[in-house]
């Protein structure tokens, strides 16, 4: 019970972990806490002969208990400023599989401002991916040319091509897209920017590719570099399959040669979706927020993957926002970002030109809104699928529903035709 003080106030420069604990059926809701505290700070499962004073001032405290929600106060000196990985070994990392409990979630995180000032933030954030791109008045248009794996650099860049003169900005690697045999990475890098010109030429507008240069790390370097010399101005990365150490070395690099990173979160449901037990979502993203990452993807509600709205709000606001009121019920601890940039929040995965104002309802219009299947999956092929997906934006834009709007807008209503409103699974 030395890592229990339910009397404790904790400082400014503590973290604060708020833990959703279902105890294991033999023990109690102290119990079980205070070994959450003790695994993820100086403590183990026995009394230790080495323990000193000096040593039990900087253990973890549970110091509030509300029903299932436990918060535990950490001194910051257990954490080495500047390494993500570090951080999440300590509050994310044996505790999970401790048999004191039958689960346990973290569920979001105070970070004190020794924390938040010693990780870089951004370099771009919201307002500089706006600038880079031109696109201050509506939300930025993205797509993942389909079939995700498969095409040549040759298709994949056509593709690209199409949904960029169709009205789209970004054209993103998909997740699982780096270099593949049939698809070399600076092969398809190189076709996608002569495309790229030519689509600028024709549209009088800024075009960029989010390229997937995830890999084992001096790769990952090397990508970048590339994405440099052929003169994009974005990265994409993996974040979690990648790793914490991997982004944090990337952000360097990508500080070097002046890109932006938009991370892709796949990966987070293995660990996040069953709402009892893992870390939420809401912890991947302000811990992306901290490193640098300036754009993410937080989910659509309405689209092919599971995304509560609780928590697609919440993480629009925890990515946007630079300050925060605590709100338990919400599962919401204090945030204040300080000098951290604000990051572009992304909703993807499943979306189709008949659900757009449905997600835009939802995450409002400081986001980027990627549409794959339902641009590509559309019957006149691409360039109407991108046409089709910038048309239900200027009809959001406009406040006109989008059937009426479709009526003097055949690719839209092609699209209509084929998907309605369905929501997908
Ligand atoms: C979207 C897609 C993305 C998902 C990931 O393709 O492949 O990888 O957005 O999901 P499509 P999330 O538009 O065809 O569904 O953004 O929820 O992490
Ligand atoms: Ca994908």
């Amino acid at each position: 019970m030395e890592f229990v003080d339910l009397n404790y106030s904790p400082t400014d420069e503590d973290l604060i972990a708020l833990f959703l604990i279902e105890p294991a059926p033999s023990v109690d809701m102290l119990g079980a806490a205070a070994k959450v505290a003790a695994e993820s700070s100086t403590g183990t499962w026995t009394e230790l002969t080495t323990m000193s004073d000096r040593i039990r001032k900087i253990s973890a405290k549970v110091f509030r208990v509300e029903g299932n929600k436990v918060l535990i106060a950490y001194p910051h000196v257990l954490f080495e400023p500047g390494s993500m990985s570090q951080i999440w070994s300590a509050i994310a990392g044996n505790l999970f599989g401790m048999k004191a409990v039958s689960s346990v979630r973290l569920e979001d995180v105070f970070w004190p401002s020794p924390l938040v000032k010693s990780f870089k933030g951004p370099l771009y954030g919201l307002y500089g991916v706006r600038s880079i791109l031109n696109v201050k008045d509506r939300p930025i248009l993205a797509t993942v040319p389909k079939p995700k794996v498969g095409m040549t650099a040759e298709e994949h860049a056509d593709v690209a091509y199409q949904v960029w003169v169709g009205g789209v900005d970004l054209v993103k690697d998909d997740e699982n897209l780096t270099s593949l045999s049939f698809c070399k990475f600076e092969d398809r890098l190189k076709e996608l920017m002569r495309r790229r010109d030519e689509a600028e030429k024709e549209t009088g507008e800024k075009k960029a590719v989010l390229a997937n240069v995830t890999a084992p790390f001096h790769e990952m370097n090397r990508r970048i570099r590339l994405v440099h010399d052929y003169g994009n101005e974005f990265v994409m990365i993996d974040i979690l399959t990648a790793g914490w150490s991997a982004v944090q070395s990337a952000r360097e690099i990508a500080e070097e040669y002046g890109l932006a990173i938009h991370a892709h979160r796949a990966f987070h449901a293995a660990f996040g979706r069953i709402r009892n037990h893992g870390v939420s979502m809401k912890v991947v993203a302000e811990s992306a927020r901290l490193v640098g990452v300036d754009n993410i993807h937080v989910g659509t509600v309405v689209g092919k993957l599971v995304s509560p709205k609780d928590e697609v709000i919440s993480l629009v606001h925890l990515m946007r926002d630079r300050s925060m009121k605590e709100d338990l019920s919400r599962g919401i601890l204090e945030k204040n970002w300080l000098d951290i940039r604000p990051v572009t929040p992304v909703s993807s995965g499943g979306l189709h030109p008949g659900i757009i104002a449905d997600v835009l309802d939802i995450v409002g219009m400081d986001v980027i809104i990627q549409v794959g299947g339902g641009v590509l999956g559309h019957p006149e092929g691409p360039l109407s699928g991108a046409r089709a997906f910038r048309q239900s934006i200027e009809a959001y834009l406009s406040g006109i529903d989008v059937g009426s709007y479709a009526e003097a807008h055949h690719e839209l209503k092609v699209a209509l035709e084929k998907w309605g409103r369905a929501h997908p699974m």
